[in-house]
């Protein structure tokens, strides 16, 4: 052991008088009475300092530069813990954790108090976070843009195999990484009505006039890149009701009225929506959505004026992702800026407009896509309203150009459905509003042209690319994973860290025996952890040497939760009934939320549970299988378990998984996956190899065929397959719910009749793959052999080239 240097001494004990200071006048307290938590507060606050000085470092080299910057706007930031994160890109962890020992406390601890700020649903969110730990990293001008949402998504309960939501109330205790700028709040118009405007010959100006306002606060949170160089942040916004505003109703005596306007407008950064899938088209999830676009982009013209004075140049200094369609409405908020306050005439503002925005589509799902109601808009936002239609005009004029006398075609592309109900197409919005539309992986970009939106694909080909889905190396693996990231290093050095596409040179090691022993080791100890985390939560105790297979993620019917359901079901009663004992005892790993008015997902769980009730106490089954459900799954969760797989389960029904991300978090850590040809799982089949992955099923086009033609009858493949039948009956029958019969004949039912998803078409080659999997993992030098394969080519997968691609072909940024 080297002893520690003179200054690496000093270090540490200056990093300690700066955590003494906090705990003194921040905390105002005796270090001996100090809580877990308060520990955390005292050394977040000392890691808070050195970010901003960097923070603020960075933002004058920016502007040194005139650099042009990137803002990403997004409801949503799955962002987890940050202390450990921020200690590893600052490259100060040894030297807190030696601070921490000599004031007697441990780390680790400290870093295990800190709670998850869990402001997004899966993986949108977890993206966006992926993408900020990038752009600071690559030294790039790039900012998030959302909500400081008062609860972020619910802590996920389980009574008796059913999901319970309980609040998260991350702020009860104020968190030290945001920093309040009350100084710069700024001021968001909703509701009134508008007089004059938009109409053919006149659509210029339009006078708003009795709305009501909202203050809105920005916090940031920095967001330092590894290495320390540059401190982006994440300006969240709060909701405050207007002082000026509550005076006037004071003053008319209507004292009530002005209390709950004050409740209202404070609502809208109360809570976020745990939907991540199904569109709820209620008017508070329209106020969010405004809310924190008008507040953005204020912000972001504001900050260019600072500097520049030609507001039609703002494209040359400015990017702004719409990440979905949820900030859409920045594209007729930015044209009222644009024409009611900079009096640009419309066809500059347009363009301006879209050399401005770029837009990401996340998802194929009907259910997904954003509409909300013409008459909502009319009463939240009227001039916002009649921007859209003065867009929808131009924009049909220009269909009726290009394509005469297809009413059809006009009728598809336009950017109002009409119906009973007039509804607005966000995605039409965004669309028509950006020069760049991008899928998240190969299959999906190609299903966003060709099946989502062929005519704007016509229309305008040149704005539609891809840009396929990465996830940051540093919390994915360095981090979640020390000991393998170790051996890597050992094995190849640290470059990996910042190019992923190093990790190539880990081949070769492949077949290397002593590497693929320590290989193991490191796999066999992050087993024994999950194990120790199973045991803790989901009170099951599981055998380490087990085959772990993971099935981790939001639940839903199309990532088909209930076909692993079922293949688990096959193998018990194969057991129980002919006596036929897997080759390799396994335990099923489940977790996930679902959301809390999703009641077939709700089931699923409760089914998830009832199997794992009946098949873990059963004294013969649990010998070879064992079920279990980790509650709660969150970012924090997520990194105890991925390290712990043996098997990553992928297997969406093809042509409804727009990419998955978690997908490549597994294969990082070594798990090899069973999946099928959808979303980026077919790219990792590119890199990994086929004799390295199990891949099953149906293809989109085939899944899309017998959708097209009516040909698929799911009772065929019953009928047919005696297996499949034995399973489908048991599911039917009380076999697995004796205290609450008929309790999931709903789910039989339904896969017998319609079976959306194709869960029956997909079965016999599912099990056939899991078959395929238990031998293969018989073979532990092969399997090792394959697992290492999956690590060294996993390059691709880098948040880091994933932004690269953004920041060159669509935003025109560089690091700097
Ligand atoms: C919309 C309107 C109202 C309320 C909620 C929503 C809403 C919220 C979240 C709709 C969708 C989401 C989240 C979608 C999502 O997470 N999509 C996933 O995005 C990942 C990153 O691109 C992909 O890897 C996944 O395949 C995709 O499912």
């Amino acid at each position: 052991m080297p002893r520690p240097s003179h200054s690496a001494t000093a270090a540490v004990t200056a990093f300690k008088d700066v955590i003494q200071r906090h705990i003194r006048y921040s905390l105002a307290k005796p270090p001996r009475d100090l809580s877990g938590s308060e520990w955390f507060r005292a050394v977040a606050l000392a890691v808070r300092d050195l970010l901003v000085d960097r923070m603020l470092e960075t933002e004058a080299r920016y502007e040194h530069a005139d650099a042009k910057r990137l803002y990403y706007l997004s409801l949503e930031f799955l962002m987890g813990r940050a202390l450990g994160n921020n200690l590893n890109n600052l490259g100060i962890t040894n030297l807190c954790r030696a601070a921490a020992d000599e004031m007697g406390i441990n780390l680790e601890a400290v870093r295990g108090t800190e709670g998850d700020a869990a402001l997004g649903n899966g993986g949108l969110g977890r993206l966006a976070a992926c993408f900020l730990d990038s752009l600071a990293t690559l030294g790039m001008p790039g900012y998030g843009y959302g909500i400081r949402y008062d609860y972020g998504l619910f802590r996920q309960e389980i009574d008796n195999g059913y999901q319970r939501e309980k609040p998260d109330n991350w702020l009860a205790e104020p968190s030290p990484w945001l920093i309040e700028r009350p100084g710069e709040a700024c001021a968001v118009p909703v509701y009134g009505a508008v007089s004059g405007g938009a109409n053919a010959h006149d659509h210029a100006r339009g006078v708003w006039t009795n709305w009501r306002i909202i203050v809105g606060v920005p916090h940031d949170m920095p967001v330092v890149g590894y290495g320390g160089h540059t401190v982006n942040f994440l300006r969240l916004y709060s909701a405050r009701a207007s002082d000026e505003f509550d005076i006037a109703i004071f003053n008319d005596g209507d004292y009530v009225r002005a209390v709950e306007q004050k409740l209202t407008s404070e609502n809208i950064s109360k809570l976020l929506y745990p939907s991540d899938a199904v569109a709820a088209g209620r008017e508070l999830r329209l106020l969010q959505e405004y809310f924190f676009v008008a507040c953005g982009l204020r912000d972001i013209v504001q900050r260019y004026l600072r500097r520049h004075t030609a507001i039609t140049e703002l494209p040359s200094k400015v990017a702004i992702q719409l990440n979905d369609t949820h900030p859409a409405l920045a594209v007729p908020e930015l044209m009222r800026i644009l024409i009611d306050e900079h009096s640009v005439p419309w066809e500059a503002a347009w363009e301006v407009t879209q050399a401005t925005f770029g837009y990401t589509n996340h998802t194929l799902l009907p259910e997904g896509l954003e509409m909300w109601p013409v008459a909502l808009l009319e009463r939240v936002i009227p001039r916002h309203l009649q921007l859209l239609y003065e867009i929808n005009r131009r924009l049909l004029d220009h269909v009726v150009q290009v394509s005469p006398g297809d009413t059809e075609r006009l009728r598809r592309v336009s950017l109002i459905e009409e119906g009973a109900e007039r509804q607005v197409r966000m995605a039409h919005v965004a669309i028509a509003g950006s020069h760049s539309v991008n899928g998240v992986a190969a299959l999906h970009t190609e299903l966003v042209k060709t099946r989502l939106v062929p005519d704007f694909f016509a229309l305008w080909p040149e704005r539609f690319n891809n840009k396929t889905n990465g996830v940051t190396q540093r919390r994915w693996l360095l981090s979640a994973n020390p000991a393998l990231a170790q051996l890597i290093t050992e094995a190849i050095g640290d470059g990996w860290v910042t190019d992923l596409e190093q990790l190539r040179r880990v081949e070769p090691h492949a077949r290397d025996a002593a590497f693929r022993h320590d290989f193991l080791k490191v796999k066999q100890a992050n087993k024994e952890h999950l194990a120790a985390v199973i045991k803790a939560t989901a009170h099951e105790t599981v055998d380490p040497h087990s085959l772990f297979d993971v099935q981790a993620k939001r639940i839903h019917e199309y990532k088909r939760q209930l076909l692993a359901v079922m293949g688990i079901v096959d193998t018990y009663l194969a057991l129980v009934e002919d006596g036929v004992v897997p080759l390799v005892p396994r335990t099923h790993v489940f977790a996930g939320k679902a959301a809390p008015g999703y009641r077939v997902a709700k089931q699923i769980i409760k089914l998830i549970h009832n199997v794992g009730a009946v098949v873990n106490s059963d004294p013969i089954a649990r010998e070879h299988v064992r079920v279990v459900f980790v509650p709660d799954y969150r970012v924090t969760l997520a990194e105890q378990i991925i390290p712990g797989a043996d098997l990553s389960e992928q297997i969406s029904t093809a042509g409804t998984e727009a990419s998955g991300t978690g997908n490549m978090k597994f294969a990082m850590n070594g798990a090899l996956t069973i999946g099928t040809l959808d979303g980026a799982n077919i790219e990792i089949l590119a890199e990994v190899g086929a004799p390295n992955i199990f891949i099953f099923g149906l293809t989109a086009e085939a899944i899309d065929t017998m959708r097209r033609d009516g040909t698929y009858h799911p009772r065929d493949y019953y009928e047919r397959d005696p297996r499949l039948r034995r399973v489908v009956d048991a599911l039917y029958s009380d076999r697995f719910c004796p205290h609450e019969p008929g309790l999931f004949r709903e789910i039989a039912a339904a896969l017998l009749e319609r079976d959306d998803y194709f869960h029956l078409a997909d079965f016999a080659a599912y099990v056939a793959a899991q078959e395929r999997v238990g031998r293969e993992f018989t073979n532990h030098k092969a399997w090792a052999r394959k697992a290492i394969l999956n690590v060294a080519r996993m390059g691709k997968f880098s948040s880091d080239r994933t932004i690269r691609e953004y920041a060159t072909e669509i935003w025109g940024i560089r690091g700097i």
